[in-house]
This record gives C-alpha cells, sequence and structure tokens, in this order.
C-alpha cells in the first residue's frame, strides 16, 4: 500500500496548548508523523510517497477564499502584532470567539480574527502552521490521485489532522479538511456518490457540517457521545442531514469506555450504510484515539482491534482512501497504524 508522507508536516510544531487554563506539551506533535512513517517504512508491503505541489485551486473547492487568506496570512499578522506590542515571539491561540447565534464581521485585528475562525482554544498557530496543513492536504488529495489511478487503498499520513475543519474554521487541531478535500476531489473526476466513514474518537464536526446538506457524500461517524466529549455540539444520532443531504449524514455517538464488542456493532450499522449508499469509493477519517491508552480517550480498543477495524472496512470491496486524523498515545502509534492498515491490506489481497 502507498503511504503518502510530505516531511512539511513536520513544520507545525506547537509549544503547548491549555489545558484545565494551563499550558501542557501539545498532544497533537510532529513526533506523531515521524513515528508512523517509521513504522510504515520498516513494515513489508508499505511504500513511502511524496504529494505533488500544493493545489490552492483545490483547496478553493471546499473552504472559503476568506478563510484560506486567513489561516496563509495568520502568523504573519500576529508575529506582526507581537512586535508592535514588544512582546516575545510565541504561538497564536484565540480567547475571545463569537457565540453561536452571532457571528458579525470578520474584524480587522488578528486576535479578534482567530477567535472569529476558531472553535476552541486549543490549536496553536505556529510558524509552519499553514505550511504543514497545506502539505497535509496535499498528502490526501495524492492518496486520492493513487485510488483514481486504480490502487485498491491509499493512506494519506496526514499531519495535521482535519476532520475538525470547516469551510471557514479550524479547531480540534486541524485547520484544512483533508477527507472533505480527497471526497470533493474524487466528485470532480468522475465519481458519483462518495462515503466519508470517520471513526476518530472524536465526532468529525467539520466534516459533517462540510456536506451536512449534500446527497452526494454520505458522512457516517462513529464517537464518544458529544453530551460528554469534545467537540461537544455536534454528532447526536438526530442530526441525520438536511435538504438534499437529508438521510445522508449517520451518526453513531458511544458511551464512555466503549470496548471492541459495542465498537463493532456501530461499525456494522455504518458498514450497511455504506452499502446502501453505493459510493466509487470510502474516505475513512482514522483517528487511533480510540484506543485505550490513548490520553484524550475514554474508549479501550486495542491494537488488534485496529486490525479487525481494518479487515471490516476492507471487505466493504471498495476502493478505500485512509487519512490520518488523530491519536495521541505517540509510542503506540506506529504499532496500532500498522495493525490498521495491515488489517484493511490483507482483507484486500
Ligand atoms: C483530531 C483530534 O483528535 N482532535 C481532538 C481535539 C481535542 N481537543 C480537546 C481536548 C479535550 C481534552 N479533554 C481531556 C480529557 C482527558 N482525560
Ligand atoms: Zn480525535
Amino acid at each position: 500500500m502507498d503511504v503518502v508522507y510530505a516531511p512539511e508536516c513536520l513544520e507545525h510544531a506547537p509549544r503547548g496548548e491549555l489545558k484545565n487554563g494551563v499550558m501542557i506539551a501539545a498532544r497533537e506533535c510532529p513526533e506523531r508523523a515521524v513515528i508512523v512513517r517509521d513504522a510504515l517504512s520498516s513494515a513489508d508491503g508499505f511504500s513511502i510517497r511524496a504529494p505533488g505541489p500544493a493545489e490552492p485551486e483545490r483547496f478553493a473547492r471546499i473552504h472559503d477564499a476568506r478563510y484560506l487568506a486567513f489561516l496563509k496570512q495568520a502568523w504573519p499578522l500576529w508575529r506582526d502584532h507581537l512586535e508592535q506590542a514588544g512582546e516575545p515571539l510565541c504561538d497564536a491561540v484565540p480567547l475571545t470567539f463569537p457565540t453561536l447565534r452571532q457571528r458579525p464581521l470578520e474584524p480587522d485585528a488578528i486576535t479578534g480574527k482567530l477567535g472569529y475562525y476558531a472553535i476552541d482554544a486549543g490549536t496553536p498557530i505556529t510558524p509552519g502552521a499553514w505550511t504543514a496543513a497545506a502539505a497535509s492536504a496535499q498528502c490526501a488529495l495524492k492518496a486520492q490521485a493513487l485510488v483514481q489511478a486504480g490502487a485498491r487503498a491509499a493512506f494519506a499520513l496526514c499531519r495535521p489532522p482535519g476532520h475538525h475543519a470547516g469551510t471557514d474554521m479550524y479547531g480540534g487541531y486541524c485547520f484544512l479538511n483533508n477527507a472533505a478535500l480527497a471526497a470533493q476531489a474524487i466528485l470532480d473526476a468522475g465519481a458519483e456518490r462518495i462515503a466519508v466513514l470517520d471513526v476518530d474518537y472524536h465526532h468529525g464536526n467539520g466534516t459533517q457540517s462540510i456536506f451536512y446538506e449534500r446527497g452526494d457524500v454520505l458522512t457516517i461517524s462513529i464517537h464518544a457521545d458529544p453530551l460528554f466529549e469534545y467537540p461537544f455540539f455536534l454528532g447526536h444520532a438526530r442530526e441525520t442531514g438536511a435538504g438534499a443531504g437529508e438521510n445522508a449524514n449517520l451518526n453513531l455517538p458511544l458511551q464512555r469506555g466503549a470496548t471492541w464488542p459495542s465498537y463493532a456493532d456501530a461499525l456494522e450499522e455504518a458498514c450497511a450504510r455504506i452499502d446502501v449508499h453505493g459510493p466509487d469509493a470510502v474516505i475513512v477519517s482514522w483517528g487511533f484515539d480510540t484506543f485505550i491508552d490513548d490520553p484524550l480517550s475514554t474508549f479501550q480498543l486495542r491494537t488488534e482491534d485496529f486490525t479487525r477495524l481494518g479487515a471490516r472496512i476492507g471487505a466493504l470491496d471498495r476502493p478505500v482512501l485512509v487519512c490520518l486524523e488523530g491519536g495521541y498515545a505517540t509510542q503506540a502509534l506506529g504499532a496500532n497504524v500498522l495493525a490498521g492498515l495491515s488489517g484493511l491490506a490483507n482483507e484486500l489481497r
């Protein structure tokens, strides 16, 4: 299986993130990508490839032009802001947000822009954030091109992740929605229907909102119930899509502490819906933060469960494009990704 990886994905290196009001080491760190790359490059059956150059016109198929301009400019504006204030350089984190019901004009001040586009204060903008986010998206687009060219499966080693990013929102460590960009690229190349299956611990709120009113992209997410877990405001079972997208969104929230048997039941329901939709390809937003030792998660999946999960996705018998999302038990991340992709690859044989 081809693994698409770009060293630029390491350029986003947050100095820390807020937890309980104090800064802790950033969970979403460059080391994650290095560990996954090393685990796959030393395993049989995987070859590492580079993406092509950035395709900003593809980014604009999913994301708003003003939002893309903001992301590109956020670090230079923030740096200028700090220099003018005589402050030392540090990552940019918003502290003021519009409420859900009032989102007025985009402010001129960078301190206001951050809150305008962010959904949380846990996603620092660093000097390399844009470079890394664009490279991460480009990995997904390259994987899409490989699947388009006939590969049965491809893995985009995306970092930073993407599934919390909306058309004009960043957060949850995500800036560009890698899976949504890949889905749109497949459709633009002539596919009629796509399914996005999100198996990150957290609800894929960005992906859901991007496709909520569209019937050509079935979005399914298996995740911790937002009543108790981030992203809190989206991901309930009653969210089934709207307009042309009615019944094209399926949320399968699980209770805290979920283990493989309950997870597998949700997965069967997801796969049954995918079969009914009949997509030309399946995009998997795969987060490994469902792992028992993950610091952000309450779920209790084990390494061998990821093999089962990959095998079930392979049994869908459709082209599969996997995008890496979360997974913060860094030491185990290489083994977990390898287990999952091996389960998928063995089923495709
Ligand atoms: C892609 C992805 O997995 N993003 C996740 C972003 C989660 N950010 C909020 C973290 C909330 C931490 N809750 C701590 C619980 C520790 N037991
Ligand atoms: Zn997650």
